[in-house]
């Protein structure tokens, strides 16, 4: 029996709960762009500041997402890519290699 060690329990396991509600921010999500037959889906979506955006590439292709002003996320084929969104704003993006592929990003603060 260890009965001397269970009323220590309880304001351990609290001690650990309150941790990790400090260390833990507001919830990121991750939000998935699939890549298909050179078609980015959905091509719109919405983030928060802190959100990742992974494009999942289907294709046997090398594809980009190229915002416009720089930003340049490399998805190989069969692979994927991702990128975290710093800050709020509306990010139209394409594909380097296929310029007709185009997305966009609103990010909200
Ligand atoms: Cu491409």
């Amino acid at each position: 029996m260890n009965a001397a060690a269970n009323p220590l329990r309880p304001a351990f396991l609290a001690l650990l709960l309150g941790t990790a509600t400090i260390v833990v921010p507001a919830q990121a999500e991750t939000i998935e762009v699939t890549i298909d037959r050179l078609v980015y889906a959905p091509a719109e979506i919405e983030a928060k500041v802190g959100d990742e955006i992974e494009w999942i590439n289907k294709d046997a292709l090398v594809h980009t997402a190229t915002m416009k002003g720089g930003t340049e996320v490399l998805v190989p084929a069969k692979k994927s890519g991702r990128l975290l969104m710093r800050e709020p704003g509306s990010f139209d993006y394409i594909c380097r290699y296929h310029p007709n592929m185009e997305g966009h990003i609103t990010v909200r603060p």
